[in-house]
């Protein structure tokens, strides 16, 4: 019983690192702008938003900025005290924590055209949809990991020094953890 939860916590743990990767660019190909009146509301709506996510704002510099502001700030567009403010054109900012994210740009009469982005990053305990595991129902064969041929394509014989090669092993270790873990599930 014991080895079933700590099987379960460390699927449950590799899951919640993979969902940590997603990378989203605000606004999609329009980005942080003004000129293709984006619904950044509507936008961030689409999204679930995790601890850990990375959202990127790309903008011409000359024209637009990034403030971080508190809600009250959001609401009434008062850019006099900004949290923090980002100004490159290519700003990659990580959600640290859940509940609402409030930005918008700086640049006089930006945030009332609706350059605002209200971003809700969800607590780490709100239930997420779990996919159905991406193994076949055959379960009657032996619990072996696919994994034990992956070699680059390379056709290098012995131990790579090359991080390409760790990369592959370390995906590779994942699959098999991943794919061990749902084997393990099933057979209790
Ligand atoms: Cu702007």
């Amino acid at each position: 019983m014991t080895v079933r939860i700590v099987v379960v916590l460390a699927c449950m743990v590799v899951m919640l690192r993979l969902s940590e990767a997603a990378v989203y660019r605000i606004g999609d190909s329009a980005g942080w702008t003004t000129i293709a009146n984006v619904d950044y509301k509507l936008w961030a709506s689409t999204k679930t938003f995790h601890i850990g996510d990375t959202v990127l704002f790309q903008y011409n510099p000359q024209f637009h900025n990034v403030m971080r502001v508190t809600h009250a700030m959001y609401r009434s567009c008062n850019n006099s005290k900004p949290i923090s403010t980002f100004t490159t054109g290519n700003d990659s900012i990580t959600l640290t924590n859940h509940g609402h994210h409030f930005f918008f740009c700086g640049v006089p009469g930006h945030c009332q055209a609706g350059q605002k982005l209200d971003l809700n990053v969800i607590h780490p305990t709100s239930s997420t949809p779990l996919s159905d595991p991406p193994i076949s129902s055959d379960s009657s064969s032996p619990s072996s990991p696919p994994s034990t041929t992956t070699i680059p394509a390379a056709g290098v014989p012995g131990p790579s020094p090359s991080h390409a090669a760790s990369i592959s092993h370390v995906a590779a270790a994942i699959v098999a953890l991943l794919v061990s873990c749902f084997v393990a599930n099933f057979a209790y």
